[in-house]
């Protein structure tokens, strides 16, 4: 059984949105006609409560884009993005979202960021991802969307860890590329054992 797991494709990481993804639009229609091909199709969609601590408006003196050292290791503060119920949090408007058996949401837990669709940034507290797919039968995924360097990549290095084997589709993805970001994951999730195709 495999899954086709599409990763925040929110209005937020579009042209216009908070934490706009050069291109991450573009990514829309490819995703649309590959849904059909997979047994599941599960959606993600970060979201953040109001005054969440990975936006730098929560730290007093801080700009977006800088870095700084939480409980759970170093966090790059960014700007409000994917607030939950607002327009930015909100899949782009041309993204299918009938076919998804699954919308999972990550990042409302306001002390933890949540890049992964499995798991928190602690790396231990799990979002209930792995055992939907374990209990559906499903052993491989297939990813896609924004951000290739964060989101898509932590959730792929994650997958493939726990035992799934995973393909990421970077023609169907776009980086943030964010002080080197986009070649370190690039590298890291082909460490890792991702098919990077
Ligand atoms: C993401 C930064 C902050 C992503 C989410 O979807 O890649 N990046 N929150
Ligand atoms: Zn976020």
């Amino acid at each position: 059984m495999k899954a086709l797991i599409v990763i925040d494709v929110q209005n937020d990481f579009c042209p216009g949105g908070a934490l706009a993804v050069t291109e991450g639009d573009q990514i829309v229609p490819g995703i649309n006609a590959l849904m059909e091909d997979f047994d599941a199709v599960v959606l993600t969609q970060d979201w953040h409560p109001a005054g969440h601590s990975s936006f730098a408006s929560s730290h007093e003196g801080k700009e977006p884009m800088s870095v700084i050292d939480m409980p759970y290791g170093p966090q790059v503060l960014w700007p409000d993005h994917c607030v939950q119920g607002g327009g930015g949090a909100a899949f782009h408007k041309d993204l299918r979202t009938d076919p998804a058996d699954l919308i999972i949401r990550k990042g409302y837990n306001p002390a933890i960021d949540s890049y992964s669709a499995f798991f928190e940034n602690d790396h231990s507290t799990p979002t209930g991802l792995h055992g939907y797919l374990e209990t559906r039968g499903i052993k491989d995924v297939t990813m896609v969307g924004l951000a290739t360097d964060f989101c898509v990549n932590y959730s792929a290095v994650d997958a493939a860890k726990l035992g799934y084997a995973v393909t990421v589709r970077t023609d169907l993805c776009r980086g943030i590329d964010f002080d080197g970001s986009l070649a370190a994951a690039l590298a890291g999730m082909a460490d890792a054992g991702v098919t990077v195709s």
